[in-house]
């Protein structure tokens, strides 16, 4: 019994010795200490014994579990040590190693000259409204005094969804001031920008889907002289205090009388020429086109249940792209639309 003693703790010491894990360990405390286990065993056999053999076999016994339990402790400390050296060295962090640089967004060119529209619209106490792209042919034309036969209506001009141009996408944002009217009470004080579509095909000045901001003001007592002054604080806000604007006469079936604003050309102060060349941000025009606009014309006012003895109200139009192609100088429509990220990022 001695022997078998002595070799159960000779190879507990080998094992527990090459034990690599804390699994490992475990099992070996169940294998060699446990109710079934090794010494166990060995105990089991002491009835055998004599009395004068029994004590020391005992204390041989006990000592034999006293040093497994003790190498048992001294390896687990052993293990966990090991396990975390490993671990601090594989987490290691090398501060000194470079940041990666955070990539910032921006707004996209045209978002940037909504915004800054949007702000002094909003600064003179405008709302901002949105209504359907898909309209019907009542809103975006009729109320509008735009007589059937009228060329925009034309097929080959406008999306329609049926046989008889009662739906369409729409073709400006007018329908959605008309909405207004129709449900409003005056004072009426609103802008609309959204997309437009036409059946256009997309070169450098053309798509079939763009953008505009159309705005309507309708109270009593307003007058052409409202409309300019709205307008050009608009294009000093976004041209600065120096510029010049003009209004010359134009028509448009839902205003009357009508106008085109244009701006002198901050580039020949109006001359046309730069250097003895015709000026390359005018074509030598010394004017730029800038937005349409008029008062509102009375059948429109009672095309939406406004009574235009009583009230009277300007509107006017403008192509966010054009906008944005002015203040960004890109001269191709299609690069608005492509939105490669390279060349977004330049303005
Ligand atoms: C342009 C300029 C314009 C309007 C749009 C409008 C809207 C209502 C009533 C009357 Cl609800 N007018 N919008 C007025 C003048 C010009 O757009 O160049 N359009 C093609």
């Amino acid at each position: 019994m001695k022997e078998q003693l002595e070799s159960i703790k000779r190879q507990a010491m080998e094992a527990l010795e090459a034990a690599g894990s804390p699994a490992v360990l475990e099992e070996l405390r169940v294998k060699l200490l446990g109710k079934k286990g090794e010494l166990t065993n060995v105990l089991k056999q002491m009835g055998k014994l004599t009395a004068q053999e029994r004590p020391v076999m005992g204390q041989l016994a006990n000592s034999v579990r006293a040093e497994i339990e003790a190498k048992l402790e001294q390896r687990k400390v052993d293990l966990h040590a090991a396990a975390l050296e490993e671990k601090l060295l594989k987490e290691t962090v090398d501060v000194t190693i470079p940041g990666k640089a955070v990539v910032m967004g921006k707004q996209h060119p045209m978002n940037q000259v909504l915004q800054q529209i949007k702000d002094v619209f909003v600064g003179m106490g405008y709302q901002v409204v949105d209504g359907p792209e898909v309209e019907l042919a009542d809103y975006n034309f009729t109320r509008l005094n735009i007589e059937e036969g009228h060329p925009s209506r034309d097929r080959s001009d406008t999306f329609y969804f049926t046989d008889d141009d009662s739906l369409l996408l729409r073709t400006q944002t007018s329908p959605v001031q008309i909405r207004v009217m129709e449900n409003a009470k005056p004072p009426i004080c609103i802008i609309a920008p959204g997309r437009v579509y036409r059946k256009d095909e997309a070169d450098a000045t053309h798509s079939p889907m763009f953008h505009q901001i159309e705005g309507l003001v309708v109270d009593e007592h307003i007058t052409m002289g409202d409309l300019k002054g709205a307008l050009t604080t608009l294009m000093k806000q976004l041209y600065g205090p120096d510029a010049v604007m003009r209004f010359r006469p134009h028509h448009f079936p839902f205003t009357e009388p009508s106008c085109e604003m244009d701006m002198q050309c901050h580039k020949c102060k109006g001359t046309g020429e730069v250097d003895g060349q015709v000026c390359s941000t005018c074509h030598g025009e010394g004017w730029i086109e800038l937005l349409g606009a008029g008062m509102v014309h009375p059948k429109v006012l009672e095309n939406c249940g406004i009574d235009p003895e009583k009230y009277s109200g300007f509107a006017f139009g403008m192509g966010l792209e054009r906008m944005a192609m002015r203040s960004t100088r890109i001269n191709d429509l299609r690069l608005i639309f492509d939105n490669d990220i390279r060349f977004l990022n330049q303005f």
